[in-house]
């Protein structure tokens, strides 16, 4: 082991099942969440048709997009931290309402991008309500109608018409019921919404309306993917963001935006756990010694954490395995972009 490599190795027996591997969420080899078959819907009636599509989450940074896919799914699929731009591509978690399957498609805040890695995060974050049967677009209830706000709205005037968009007043639980309502007429003068949904993502207040309408909206479709399967998203990509988050909740000013994470190894232990060696690649020699800490005190806690958290998802052990790497020019390979899921070429800047 080298001086940025740290190991945390202390977790508990396996506890779960042995059949979680690094290529996907699927049914074969997800975590134990997914083998919990998702809640019928009330009253469905067994002859009805199925439907199936995709619900992009889009909005501001920071406005609970993650949550509220995370609400849905009944399990921690997309990270979440009280930070602006944690979510840097399309992630998918899945849940099922009845009939109905319901895809939804966590996507990076939409904001001003200002460099190569912003312009992919917000070219993807448009590329998912594009794609999208439903647009929800996040508002927070206590910042109101924001510039920001306004931009999303102006471009969302340019999607298919036939694509419903509806208004989510997320956050309901930071302000009175009085402005709430002054505040959804505000918007829906503003952009003709299909629906109106008040909600707090992090308490489920107002949820399980929102999925109600969402099963019923969705076309007749056959499921898209089986139907205990939460996300779509490979294992090793999932374990990336989680030491992300870690680290992103830890470190402090342009530390988090400036690093990456990428799962480089994976090997199954023949006892059932799974040993995870990862990297996380900073742009400047100085972050390297702020990640790793005073005697590798940081990097410690962000991988005993990380593991804990692995553990929980897959249900058996882990040995998590950091190394920190700089790599000043990171932000500007392809191949990084391909790791976390974003299109290298959308980053370009057509300014210029
Ligand atoms: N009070 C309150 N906080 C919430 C609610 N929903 C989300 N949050 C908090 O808002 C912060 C941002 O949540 P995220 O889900 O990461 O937001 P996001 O839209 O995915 O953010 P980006 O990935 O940066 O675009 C977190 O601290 C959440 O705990 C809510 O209903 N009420
Ligand atoms: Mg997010």
């Amino acid at each position: 082991m080298t001086d940025d490599t740290a190991s945390d190795d202390t977790g508990p027996e396996a506890t779960g099942p042995e059949n979680t591997g690094p290529e996907n969420t699927g049914p074969e080899n997800a975590g134990p969440e997914s083998t919990t078959p998702a809640e019928p819907a009330p009253g469905a009636a067994p002859d009805q048709p199925t439907r199936a599509g995709f619900v992009a989450l889009i909005g501001e940074p920071n406005a609970g997009k993650s949550t509220l896919l995370n609400q849905m799914v009944g399990a921690k699929v997309s990270i979440v931290t009280h930070k602006v731009q944690t979510t840097r591509a399309r992630i998918r978690g899945i849940a099922m309402h009845g009939p109905a399957q319901i895809v939804f498609v966590d996507t990076p805040g939409i904001f001003r991008p200002r460099r190569r890695l912003d312009r992919s995060m917000v070219a993807a974050a448009w590329g998912g309500a594009s794609d999208a049967d439903i647009v929800l677009l996040l508002i927070e209830a206590h910042r109101g109608v924001t510039d920001g706000v306004q931009g999303i709205m102006g471009q969302l005037a340019q999607l298919p018409k036939a694509t419903p968009v509806a208004l989510i007043i997320n956050k309901i639980d930071r302000v009175k019921a009085e402005t709430l309502l002054a505040l959804s007429q505000q918007l829906n003068e503003a952009f003709p919404f299909t629906e109106t949904f008040m909600i707090s993502a992090e308490r489920g207040h107002g949820c399980q309306q929102l999925r109600g309408w969402l099963a019923k909206t969705l076309p007749e479709s056959p499921w898209l993917y089986p139907e205990d399967q939460i996300a779509d998203l490979p294992m090793r990509m999932i374990a990336a963001e989680i030491t992300r988050e870690k680290l992103t909740l830890r470190l402090h000013e342009e530390i988090p935006y400036q690093l990456t994470v990428e799962t480089e190894a994976w090997e199954e232990k023949t006892d059932g756990s799974a040993r995870i060696e990862q990297v996380v690649y900073v742009a400047r020699q100085g972050h390297k010694g702020i990640v790793l800490g005073k005697g590798g005190e940081t990097i410690k806690a962000v991988g005993q954490a990380s593991r804990v958290e692995l553990e929980e998802f897959m249900g058996r052990r882990v040995h998590l395995f950091l190394q920190v790497r700089v790599r000043e020019n990171w932000e500007n390979e392809a191949e990084r972009y391909d790791e976390i899921g974003l299109n290298y070429r959308d980053g370009d800047d057509r300014s210029k």
